[in-house]
């Protein structure tokens, strides 16, 4: 049985997956960690800041962890607001995890991100090998990210995953400072308020995924034969991909007053115009199997069912 310890468990990732890797793992195989307290956490639960390494090496030491799930980062909008603490805690936060894998022989999962492609990428099914030069500092660490985990695989053999996430979905723990949150906001706001604001223009594409096709997505990648794996920096994975007035004519089939407007920020619209429009998984299909089951018509039933809409 896994022994698992998971950083930055508290967000939009992190909170959903502990659940379900103490459904197939037990409770007690699975220890969560956050900068911060969570004093009503039903299960192992530890204070851990990334950048304290020592302390990370001591918690998965005894907690006697094979494996490590290491979400804690800023993500890419904030990353803009805040480039030098972005690169501070993207970067050393997961050179700490390599670090403490390589030492304690542990396997690890890293989450890189669309990001780490840019406007001189081609746009449309973009490959999983192709030019990788974005133009964010989010993008920037995602990619160094990458690098290191084929160096710490190549050099010293640790047992590194990971995947390229889109912008990821959920109706529980809400993302913080992405530039895809919009198509997460969106469905609280139809169902609350009757309408949305994006904040993303009209004809502006990226990839998406409803987060439990991310969750098993991870676990299926954890899972896999190693001898399989042609990658180890990171497999594009994408389950679907649409601009604000797809999703938005979505729910509008559900919440019929629905309106969406547009005000767009600046910041977020470049960050999105410089990402693919659909990126290819066909790498992860092929080497493990990655099999997304939502599209964008099942994941807003679902959606707007779990967030209280209901279904008209
Ligand atoms: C973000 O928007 O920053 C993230 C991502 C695509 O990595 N959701």
């Amino acid at each position: 049985m896994k022994r698992i310890i998971v950083t930055g468990a508290l967000g939009q990732i992190g909170s959903e997956l502990v659940r379900k890797l103490r459904i197939e793992y037990g409770k007690d195989n699975v220890l969560a960690t956050d900068i911060r307290e969570d004093k009503n956490h039903d299960g192992p639960f530890e204070v851990l800041d990334v950048l304290d390494a020592l302390k990370m090496y001591e918690v998965a030491k005894k907690f006697k962890a094979d494996t490590m799930i290491h979400l804690a980062a800023l993500l890419s909008a904030t990353a803009e607001i805040k480039p030098i603490l972005a690169w501070e805690l993207n970067m050393g936060g997961l050179l700490n995890a390599l670090e403490v894998s390589k030492e304690l022989n542990m396997q690890l999962f890293n989450p890189s991100s669309i990001a780490v492609f840019g406007p001189s990428t081609p746009k449309n099914d973009t490959p999983q090998e192709t030019l990788q030069r974005p133009t964010t500092m989010y993008g920037v660490n995602k990619v160094a990210g990458e690098l290191l985990c084929d160096y710490y695989h190549l050099r010293y053999g640790v047992d590194v995953r990971g995947l390229r996430f889109p912008g990821l979905i959920s109706p529980g723990t809400p993302p913080g400072g992405g530039t895809t949150d919009y198509a997460v906001e969106i469905y609280h706001k139809a169902v609350n308020e009757g309408s949305y604001t994006s904040y993303i223009a009209e004809g502006t594409y990226m990839d998406m995924m409803y987060m439990p096709d991310a969750l098993n997505a991870i676990v299926e990648l954890m899972e896999a034969d190693p001898a399989k794996l042609t990658v180890r920096n990171a497999y594009n994975v994408s389950a679907m991909s649409f601009d604000p007035s797809e999703i938005a004519a979505e729910i509008k089939k559900h919440i019929p007053h629905f309106e969406i407007k547009y005000d767009v920020d600046p910041v977020r619209q470049s960050i999105a115009e410089s990402w693919p429009n659909n990126i290819d998984s066909s790498r992860a299909v092929a080497d493990w199997g990655f099999n997304p089951k939502y599209d964008l018509k099942a994941m807003t039933i679902d959606m707007l069912d779990k967030i209280g809409g209901g279904i008209k």
